[in-house]
């Protein structure tokens, strides 16, 4: 077909040439569109002869492939230098110190939540989840604590809204840990060494009680625990604690789901209105504990004829002000920025746990 070689020379010229994409598909539809010039030649074809079409077919055709395929190879080549152009003008200096960004702070309670449980955990003992809303069969009668007891009174209940009709027991949010450690006695058995931290709920607020506070409650059972393994275990605990070597004063007292029970102080000093804890001839009050009460291990499905254990509870959020030198409880949960900023702790710095005292 004549004028082929030419119409071939010109479009591949017009492409080579074609300095962005828009003017690339102008010359696609130009030359292969509809009205473009080779499809026409194409049509064309109809009306020739069968022995012209033999020969102008096969060379049309290639030419169209021809072209497509120098369409394709400048798009992509002017893709290449588009790219080209704009990483030259995003350069970075990775170099260059990062933007500034405020970081939040661990509150004193997580952290000493963390450190009260490594502190057991290198004891052997398991941490224990439960809900913060139980049934009264789980916060009290469990307890050795029935309908009638002083105690429930005691503690201030909040109980959850019950409508009419209603026939499902009766839910509080939990007054103490203990519901979990009867949970976890129920689901595993004896032999168990636990510890249960977590919010507690207390319908109380002055100076030194705030209605939602935290405490951790340990439990350890099998054949032969005593009143010994107990003092052995909280002695060990708050030396490890306040990093240094601590005295405890065991006091008989009375709670309905331990027998005996004891209240531990602490060993202290006052000077100058502030404590120091593990010096002095003073004592701080912190913690409850005892003997497991046979009522309670039989409620957590545990034979008391065969096992034996300890059990103890403290205030978390005490704790923690005597160790950082917090004044105040309430402003534990004010949510004050700067307090939080002045009590926090950095996230990348590990819960201070001192070994070998
Ligand atoms: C206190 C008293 C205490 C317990 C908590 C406990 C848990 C189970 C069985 C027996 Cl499952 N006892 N917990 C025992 C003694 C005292 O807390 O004054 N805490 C600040």
């Amino acid at each position: 077909m004549d004028g082929l070689d030419d119409l071939r020379g010109g479009w591949l010229q017009r492409i080579a040439g074609a300095s962005d994409e828009a003017a690339l598909e102008e010359i696609r539809v130009a030359a292969l569109g509809k009205k473009g010039e080779i499809s026409l030649k194409m049509r064309e074809l109809g009306k020739m002869s069968p022995e012209e079409r033999q020969e102008a077919g096969p060379a049309l055709n290639a030419l169209k492939d021809e072209v497509n395929a120098a369409l394709a190879a400048r798009k992509a080549a002017l893709g290449d230098a588009a790219l080209e152009e704009r990483l030259k003008g995003e350069w970075l200096d990775v170099t260059l110190p990062a933007r500034y960004r405020r970081v939040g702070t661990i509150h004193p309670v997580s952290q000493v939540t963390e450190e009260v449980t490594a502190i057991f955990a290198d004891m052997g003992f398991a941490v224990a989840e439960g809900p913060q809303i139980d049934s009264d069969w789980y916060n009290f009668d469990a307890l050795n604590i029935p309908g009638h007891h002083p105690a429930r009174a005691e503690m201030d209940t909040f109980y959850m809204a019950r409508a009419e009709g209603d026939n499902r027991p009766p839910h509080v949010l939990r007054t103490h840990t203990s519901p979990v450690q009867i949970r976890y006695m129920e689901a595993n058995g004896a032999p168990c060494r636990i510890i249960a931290p977590g919010r507690v709920y207390r319908a109380d607020y002055d100076q030194t009680h705030t209605p939602m506070f935290h405490q951790v409650e340990g439990l350890a059972i099998d054949r032969d625990i005593s009143m010994a393994n107990l003092k052995w275990t909280l002695e060990e605990f708050f030396s490890a604690f306040f990093g240094t070597k601590v005295k405890t004063r065991f006091r008989a007292s009375h709670f309905p789901f331990t027998e005996p029970s004891a209240e531990v102080d602490i060993q202290c000093s006052w000077e100058g209105g502030t404590v120091t804890v593990g010096e002095g001839n003073d004592w701080l009050e912190v913690l409850g504990s005892g003997m497991v009460h046979p009522k309670v291990l039989q409620a957590g499905g545990v034979d008391p004829a065969e096992w034996q254990g300890f059990a103890f509870g403290m205030g978390i959020d005490r704790i923690a002000m005597l160790k950082y030198g917090i004044p105040d409880l309430r402003a534990f949960f004010d949510s004050d920025l700067r307090w939080l900023r002045h009590y926090g702790f950095s996230a990348l710095q590990v819960p201070a746990v001192h070994a070998g005292l």
